[in-house]
């Protein structure tokens, strides 16, 4: 593999963009080395600018769940770019993609979108304060909700690669509205119930993460977070940014059978295009701008361009439930090869997976929290993502994510990627 376009763009790019990048996990800072630039992609298959081929496997952090250019989602677009981009008025497929997206998703009668996963949860919290009358939120150290300041308190994703819990230019005053719990340590929530009764808004959790890795919620997790919030008059908040329409059609609150009181939304739902949303019940919606007091708003929220492409996604997904059958099914795949290569050359390492969510963490202890992910072995993960690379497989470039499979991988590529490992592994002890 040579990669001199990539670091001649690189290095072009960092002269007007901070970083070369316009999100900081794209610059390989977690694995050291030159961020590989993509010319275009199709199907399971990225084509970078050096003309190397790779198989990927973070389908852009997960929107692209069915493939690059995905035909469906790109003729819906093109038809609908011809017609105008964005009005600022409202439009018949915000309530087309609205209805469909409702009907997938249990427990939520209204939705509103936005532009972004980060502006979902951010508007899904200042609904829950609205809503509540409180001021404090929980969220869980190692969960990322997106780069709002409430939520910059030892986040997840790439937060964690800059060592900085809590990020310059959030305040202290915004910080003491955020209390942290330990991921699948329900102990940890009581104590926080107990020293703040009354004064928390809503628990916002990923309900299966993704952001320090995939960290599965043990069997009575989740529930227990549903039966305390319901008990103490807290709004469960579902971060699906993740898992929302790739878990299965109804997400998380589908697979976990557990019921959030808002679920927000991000990734799949826009195809590609910057879509994010927030839902609940009628109760709940209803105290949002201009029906209610709580503010929330957005030029480019459902422009019909990025409706198109939702509505696409989401209309196939729908139309074929099998997919997410299929999925897990070759993610499972992925995980026995993944295993066994590990394995045979007694390399200590743990392997998280959900549905079509996967990690690989470089640790002898089982992977359950922030804490435990973080002891994986970063020198043994840096050569596995590089020595991948090398040998065609796109991974997160990063210990702190999940990757995300599209189902356009075949079981020849995913063949392709354990027989990829096989011949570095080596390498890793
Ligand atoms: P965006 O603002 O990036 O659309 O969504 C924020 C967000 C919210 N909630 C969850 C559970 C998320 O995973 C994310 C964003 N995910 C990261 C990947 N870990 C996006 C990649 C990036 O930051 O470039």
């Amino acid at each position: 593999m040579k990669y001199q376009r990539s670091s001649a763009l690189f290095k072009e790019a960092q002269q007007y963009i901070p970083g070369g990048v316009n999100s900081p996990v794209r610059a390989f800072k977690a694995v050291g080395g030159t961020p590989v630039f993509v010319k275009e992609a199709k199907g399971a298959y990225l084509y970078d600018e050096d003309g190397n081929t790779l198989i990927d496997y973070i389908s852009s952090w997960g929107p692209l769940i069915l493939g690059h250019a995905y035909e469906p989602v790109i003729e819906a677009v093109i038809d609908k770019a011809k017609k105008g981009t964005s009005f600022g008025m409202p439009t018949e497929i915000e309530t087309e993609l609205a209805k469909l997206a409702i009907s997938m998703v249990p427990n939520v009668d209204k939705i509103r979108f936005v532009n972004s996963g980060t502006e979902a949860c951010m508007s899904a919290i200042r609904l829950a304060r609205g809503f509540t009358g409180k001021d404090k939120i929980i969220k869980f150290a190692g969960c990322y909700h997106g780069h709002a300041d409430a939520f910059l308190i030892q986040a997840g994703s790439g937060a964690v690669t800059f060592g900085s819990p809590n990020s310059p230019g959030v305040t202290e005053g915004t910080a003491r509205d955020t209390l942290l719990a330990t991921y699948n340590d329900l102990d940890s929530v009581d104590a926080l119930l107990k020293a703040n009764k009354g004064d928390i808004a809503a628990v916002i959790i990923e309900p299966v993460a993704g952001n320090m890795g995939c960290i599965i919620p043990s069997e009575t997790f989740i529930h227990g977070l549903r039966e305390r919030c319901t008990r103490e008059n807290i709004l469960l908040i579902f971060d699906e940014v993740m898992t929302g329409f790739r878990l299965a059609a109804g997400g998380a609150q589908e697979v976990l059978g557990v019921n959030a009181d808002l679920v927000t939304f991000g990734k799949v739902i826009g195809g590609g295009l910057p879509v994010g949303a927030f839902a609940a019940r009628k109760e709940i919606m209803d105290h949002l701008a201009p029906e209610g007091p709580v503010y929330q708003a957005g030029t480019l929220s459902g422009n019909p361009l990025a409706m198109s492409a939702g509505l696409a996604m989401l209309s196939s997904l729908n139309q074929q439930p099998a997919i997410f059958q299929s999925l897990d099914k070759k993610t499972k795949y992925l995980h026995e090869g993944i295993e066994k290569v590990l394995t045979d050359h007694g390399i200590p390492h743990q392997i998280n997976r959900f549905g079509s969510m996967i990690s690989v963490h470089f640790t002898e202890d089982p992977v359950t929290d922030f804490e435990s992910a973080a002891k994986g072995n970063n020198e043994t993960f840096k050569k596995y993502f590089h020595g991948m690379l090398r040998q065609g497989i796109y991974l997160p470039p990063s210990a702190f994510e999940s990757y995300f499979l599209n189902d356009a991988l075949s079981y020849e590529d995913i063949e392709s990627t354990i027989a990829a490992l096989q011949t570095i592994a080596p390498d890793l002890k």
